[in-house]
């Protein structure tokens, strides 16, 4: 057990029950010429944080710290998109439309593939999920039970939509939750910092927040 320096309190890691999740670090939202770049986003703000991401899962596995990384996407036949999501968005480009780099969202589509920089390793879990959180309509309850975690490492994009969709599922069902701010990132930095500043409110209300270099620092 190592203390983390972190908002709004230190963070009590134990390493041994922990994992890190890497939420939805996908060509389509990080690449230019994907999905996200082709609706207006700033996708440099999302490039920035990849290495510090690679740090963070470099220093967790390290520490024998599982890591999970999620994708958030749907089945060819969009049997797991609810008609609510897929109509929303740009009339243009909706999920499952041919977009830059394939179908958009579509599980096997280059667009849908964690970027090469932090790619999984063999062994390590991918949650492919048709929802923002990584809990709803997945497996990885199961994952992290026969793991025996209790405490969550978040890092990934969007910080304010499928970071903190997870972190307040995660939050719901018990666990500790730690998000790595360095690590996560927003097209819109005003909604990463009101979401880090959400998560940590009323004595961490969803979980704690601390840069990449402090949990180095207790994982090391
Ligand atoms: C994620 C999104 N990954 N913003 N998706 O946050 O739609």
């Amino acid at each position: 057990m190592s203390d983390v320096a972190a908002r709004p309190f230190p963070f009590p890691l134990d390493p041994e029950h922990a994992a890190l999740i890497v939420i939805d670090m996908q060509r389509d939202f990080i690449e230019k010429g994907g999905f996200g770049a082709s609706l207006g986003n700033d996708v440099t703000r999302l490039q920035a944080i990849v290495p510090t991401v690679a740090r963070l899962i470099g220093v967790c596995r390290s520490a024998n710290v599982p890591v999970i990384h999620t994708r958030e996407c749907h089945l060819p036949d969009l049997s797991d998109c609810p008609p609510a999501k897929r109509e929303r968005g740009k009339p243009t480009l909706r999920i499952g439309d041919e977009g830059p780099m394939g179908r958009v969202l579509i599980k096997g589509e280059p667009g849908a593939e964690i970027i090469p920089e932090v790619f999984p390793i063999e062994g390590e879990h991918v949650i492919d999920k048709p929802g923002k959180g990584a809990f709803y309509a997945t497996g990885l309850q199961p994952i992290l039970d026969e793991l025996g975690i209790t405490q969550l490492i978040f890092a990934g994009v969007t910080t304010e939509v499928c970071v903190q969709t997870t972190m307040r599922e995660a939050n719901d069902r018990g666990y500790e939750c730690l998000l790595a701010s360095d690590a996560t990132e927003s097209y819109f930095p005003e909604f990463k910092q009101a979401a880090l500043d959400m998560i940590a409110a009323q004595g961490a209300i969803v979980g704690w927040v601390a840069t990449t270099e402090d949990i180095a620092r207790a994982l090391a």
